[in-house]
């Protein structure tokens, strides 16, 4: 019951390299996860081995053709109801965390398409795929690193692929907001030192210093992430603390 991956895509050498180091290699090696790798230029079929042609209505850049796709499809993975085949494009849904746990719990093989030229024949979108995701609002060059991204993402949900350890810390407190400061050793480096609090051994400061922190941040860096947060009335307490510092620097300035 392992999670597979297939990766179409004419530079199949990038996927490898990145999947073969560190934790996605170890899962790899553990059969807790699988990637497939094609090459969609194995599936040309004219001797040049051809996967791009002029747009048609003119434009700049080359289209991607929609037969490679078709026979690629149809020779590896012919029954629909198997397959979960996601597209990455600018175009898409735009990935994030809770997409990360729906393609954790999928149970179908998720196939990604990368595209690189200019764009991809529509055609594949309309009988090929099913979901389109977009791993950010900037153009790449191609679709390789997106399925990275999202595999990488994905992988570390499966129970097993990382230590079994941290898998619940995001889960019970700080999904939703974002992450508060670390440190490890020294204690004093280069004239900086680590907050008091942290060496208190009090767990329960601890806990309010963090939780503050990953609230400064958020209002700080990602205040839409913030509204959508549901605040206890502890919470909304740290958030006033936030503000009034905030006030005061403001009246100084
Ligand atoms: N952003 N999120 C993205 C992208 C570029 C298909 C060739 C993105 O997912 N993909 O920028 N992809 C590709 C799109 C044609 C260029």
């Amino acid at each position: 019951m392992s999670k597979k991956f297939h990766v179409v895509t004419i530079f199949p050498e990038m996927l490898k390299a990145y999947l073969g180091f560190s934790i996605l290699k170890r899962a790899i090696q553990s059969n807790l996860l699988s990637v497939g790798i094609h090459n969609l230029r194995d599936y040309a079929p004219d001797k040049h081995k051809t996967v791009d042609d002029y747009p048609y209505g003119g434009g700049a850049g080359m289209v991607m053709k929609p037969d490679p796709f078709f026979r690629i499809v149809e020779s590896l993975w012919p029954e629909k109801e198997k397959r979960k085949i996601i597209l990455l494009s600018p175009q898409g849904r735009l990935f994030n965390q809770d997409a990360a746990c729906e393609l954790a719990r999928e149970d179908k093989d998720i196939i990604f398409f990368c595209g690189r030229y200019e764009a991809i024949d529509q055609r594949v979108s309309d009988n090929l795929v099913n979901e389109e995701f977009s791993v950010g609002d900037y153009i790449l060059t191609g679709g390789e690193l997106p399925a990275l991204v999202i595999i990488d993402a994905v992988a570390r949900l499966i129970p097993g692929v990382l230590g079994d350890f941290c898998s619940t810390k995001e889960e019970s407190f700080s999904w939703g907001l974002l992450d508060y400061p670390h440190y490890t050793r020294p204690e004093h480096y280069r004239g900086m030192s680590v907050p008091g609090v942290l060496l208190s051994g009090n767990h329960s400061a601890i806990n309010r210093w963090r939780k503050k922190q990953a609230i400064k941040a958020t209002l700080e860096n990602r205040p839409d992430l913030l509204e959508k947060y549901v605040l206890s009335d502890s919470d909304r307490e740290l958030l006033e603390e936030i503000k009034e510092v905030s006030n005061e620097l403001d009246r100084s300035n």
